[in-house]
């Protein structure tokens, strides 16, 4: 099969007309891929999206085509999915300050042009889940957009359903996590049109590679929150004489087990069944 694309811990595929989105075990921390793979990660990531692709249907059609008539040797962790006509945008919801969303409100009391109340710290809740879409930027680092600008590159009637859907997304994914013990802080989503200019949910969708996902009893605003998946690999490398620049240093193994048991459980509290 050709590749066609091959990120920091994925790959893409072209069989025929449908692509093959393949998940790795690679693990990045502080966006530097670790030389040491995270056993069943990629699975987990996988699995987890056909989920939420399932629990979504009544809200937006979905790329899947299948999850497992796929080539044996990523069977599990591999979508063979529609080949659509991709929004270059990336859709953003936040329901937590975190991340960029954070270093805004910080600099300007607002996100993506909405304005926030005063005196909201790192990790509180919005009072409104926010639409923040930003460019997908070739190289380098992603750029926060305008609503106006959203619309001149996708016109105003599918601008304004990227934002509707995302936020209902975002909506729907919170509230199910949250009463499974979750917060979803926000997520970031990718959307292609299909040949008649539909819009299709499309990548991998509230997983904890797309998402910052928080343990809701450890949540605690004013402060930076616990990864639920990643905390045990910042620890332990923060602890490391390691300047946050490539090549990253080996995974020790009980660090790779405890993170491994991490996705693992993840997946099992949210979906309420065992990853086979
Ligand atoms: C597409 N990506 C990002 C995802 C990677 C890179 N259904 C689709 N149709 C056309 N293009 C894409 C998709 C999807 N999904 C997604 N780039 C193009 C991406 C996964 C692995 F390496």
């Amino acid at each position: 099969m050709e590749l066609v694309y091959s990120g920091k811990v994925r790959d893409l595929y072209a069989d025929g007309d449908n692509l093959i989105l393949v998940a790795s075990d690679r693990v990045s921390v502080y966006d530097v891929v670790l030389p040491t793979p995270i056993p069943d990660k990629g699975r987990v990531l996988t699995q987890l999206s056909l989920w939420w692709f399932g629990q979504l249907t009544d809200v937006v059609a979905n790329h899947v085509i299948s999850g497992t008539d796929v080539p044996a040797q990523w069977a599990g962790r591999a979508i063979r999915c529609r080949r659509l006509r991709m929004v270059p945008v990336e859709c953003i919801a936040r329901g937590y300050l975190a991340g960029l969303g954070l270093v805004s409100y910080n600099e300007t009391g607002t996100i993506s042009g909405v304005r926030l109340p005063p005196g909201l710290g790192e990790g509180s809740r919005l009072p409104e889940p926010v639409f923040t879409p930003t460019t997908k930027a070739a190289a380098g680092h992603d750029e926060p957009m305008t609503f106006a600008e959203l619309t001149s590159l996708t016109g105003a009637e599918v601008a304004a359903e990227l934002e509707r859907v995302t936020l209902e997304v975002y909506r729907r994914g919170a509230e199910l996590a949250g009463s499974r013990g979750v917060v979803i802080a926000d997520t970031k989503l990718e959307f292609g049109l299909d040949p008649d200019g539909s819009l299709v949910l499309a990548d991998e969708v509230l997983t904890p590679d797309s998402s910052r996902f928080w343990l809701a009893s450890e949540w605690q605003p004013g402060r930076p929150q616990r990864s639920l998946d990643k905390q045990f690999l910042r620890d332990w490398s923060s602890g490391l004489e390691w300047d946050r620049k490539p090549p990253g240093p080996a995974i020790p193994p009980e660090i790779v087990a405890a993170t491994r048991e991490r996705y693992l459980e993840l997946y099992a509290r949210l979906t309420g069944s065992e990853l086979g």
